[in-house]
């Protein structure tokens, strides 16, 4: 009965240790050039105050996106909310713009990890009916 037990809690351990746990992978985000193809939306946030104060905040979503360092990456933004949307992202020279109904795709690599803003130079504050700033998590 002894080994029974020693055997069973052998075979738990190996299981949770040994055999390599299910990681979720990208592979169907990538094309053919090995580039990961992310794709995010405009968006907007709007309410109103006890005062019927109506108050409104644009927004990248998702806001987060996550990439590998190193990683080619192919960024797709559609203009959903908001006529116009210039943005720059930090740590590239990228500036751009996103227009309603329109696609804006944007090209780039980081080789340093960190956290690199991609921040809507229209509403970049909350006075602006922002932050309509989103975040690049490089890994
Ligand atoms: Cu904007």
């Amino acid at each position: 009965m002894k080994n029974i037990t020693k055997w069973l809690l052998i075979s738990v351990i190996c299981f949770f240790f040994v055999i390599d746990p299910i990681t979720p992978e990208l592979a169907e985000a990538k094309n053919d050039n090995d580039e990961l193809f992310i794709q995010i939306v405009t968006g907007e946030f709007s309410s109103k105050t006890d005062d019927g104060k109506e108050i409104e905040a644009y927004r990248w979503d998702p806001g987060t996106i996550f990439v590998p360092k190193g990683q080619d990456v192919k960024l797709s933004i559609f203009g959903v909310n908001g006529k116009s949307h210039p943005f720059y992202i930090e740590g590239t020279n990228i500036k751009d713009e996103v227009r309603k109904g329109e696609e804006t795709i944007v090209k780039f690599r980081f080789e340093e990890e960190g956290i690199y803003r991609i921040v809507c130079t229209a509403h970049e504050t909350i006075e602006q009916n922002g932050p309509m700033i989103g975040y690049i998590v490089v890994k």
